[in-house]
């Protein structure tokens, strides 16, 4: 029996959710009868009914079930969270079999969902290859497995390797990408929940740090201090959302985590605790390159503009990025 379009409609499904199910993972499920889907459903929202169950009460006649596969992009879950186990349902519902895309990392399923299904004579199968149904959920993936936020890095270069003329305080940053390369930025930012600056690239650019180009809610500023760089503070107060700052004195009436902020492992793990589950490193470079060399650049964006210049501020050196575009007279380049 192939598999394969009954877990794509999972997929499809899955999606349907995005944007919606954070800190949850998008899932999908169907319900096929005699090899004619009889029921779908989806994740929409964190506290809300899981996939399967709503895939099971879209069900019209209940009595099918007994003769029917359920398919789920995510194992079944089998823990009490805002919602109870899906697996339980699953079995009380004597559906004979499950096909699952991939398992569910979470440490109160890791396998206890499947465990419950074949404790109760239910088969089970799983599809070829987790990887997609893995890489529909990279944010909720590396949350679980690795117990910290996602992290995105974007920058810009020129065809030199510079993201920028050496400048003085009063010179302005340099436009390095196009306006395509700003829309796409912008969607990025739209989607991630903190973007990270060094105080640095904060006390030269004042920059506003919103989601102003595309659709979305503006990100949560996090700043890291570097005693060199002082905030300053009428640019602290314009910004459209509170800051996250890091580093060892932190301004009065700001909230953050006092720690040294070039000791990465003091406090990334601890972004959690400020409901930061993806963030977007944005610069400067010495930061970004801080990221790729502590493996913790999970995907990165680089625009690549035509022009070149005789000297600047070097980019960081980055591994080879597989997937590319023209984005206007930019080459766009991402992991
Ligand atoms: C499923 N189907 O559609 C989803 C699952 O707090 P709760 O009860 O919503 O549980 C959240 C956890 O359940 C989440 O972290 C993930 O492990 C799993 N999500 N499981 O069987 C679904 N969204
Ligand atoms: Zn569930």
């Amino acid at each position: 029996m192939d598999h394969s379009k009954f877990l794509t409609r999972c997929l499809q499904l899955a999606n349907y959710g995005r944007g919606t199910t954070s800190p949850n993972p998008m899932v999908g499920a169907v319900v096929v009868h005699n090899g004619l889907i009889i029921g779908e459903g989806y994740h929409r929202k964190a506290g809300e009914p899981h996939a399967e169950v709503m895939a099971i009460r879209s069900v019209e006649n209940r009595d099918l079930l007994k003769q029917s596969t359920l398919y789920c992009s995510l194992e079944p879950c089998a823990h009490y969270g805002k919602t109870p186990p899906c697996c339980e349902l699953i079995s009380s519902q004597s559906i004979p079999h499950v096909v699952i895309g991939t398992g569910d990392p979470h440490s109160k399923v890791d396998g206890k969902g499947v465990a419950h299904l074949r404790s109760h004579g239910i088969k089970v199968e799983f599809a070829p290859s987790p990887h997609k149904f893995q890489r529909l959920n990279e944010v909720f993936w590396t949350n679980m497995t690795k117990n910290r936020p996602q992290f995105t890095l974007k920058w810009a270069e020129n065809a030199s390797g510079y993201i920028d003329r050496t400048r003085t305080a009063e010179e302005k940053a340099m436009r390095i990408s196009g306006p395509l390369a700003a829309l796409r930025t912008h969607q990025l930012r739209g989607s991630v929940d903190g973007i990270l600056i060094s105080s640095k690239t904060a006390h030269f650019d004042l920059p506003s740090l919103t989601t102003r180009k595309w659709f979305g809610q503006s990100p949560t500023p996090i700043i890291l201090l570097s005693q060199d760089f002082p905030l300053k503070r009428e640019w602290l107060s314009s910004l459209e959302v509170q800051p996250i700052i890091i580093g060892n004195k932190i301004p009065h009436g700001y909230s953050g985590i006092n720690c040294n902020p070039r000791n990465l492992e003091q406090w990334v793990p601890k972004l959690f605790d400020f409901g930061l589950n993806h963030i977007l490193v944005e610069g400067g470079t010495r930061i970004l390159q801080s990221f790729i060399d502590g493996g913790l650049a999970d995907s990165i964006h680089r625009y690549i503009s035509s022009d070149r210049l005789e000297d600047g501020v070097s980019a960081p050196n980055a591994p080879i990025l597989t997937t590319t575009a023209e984005l206007g007279n930019d080459r766009y380049e991402r992991s």
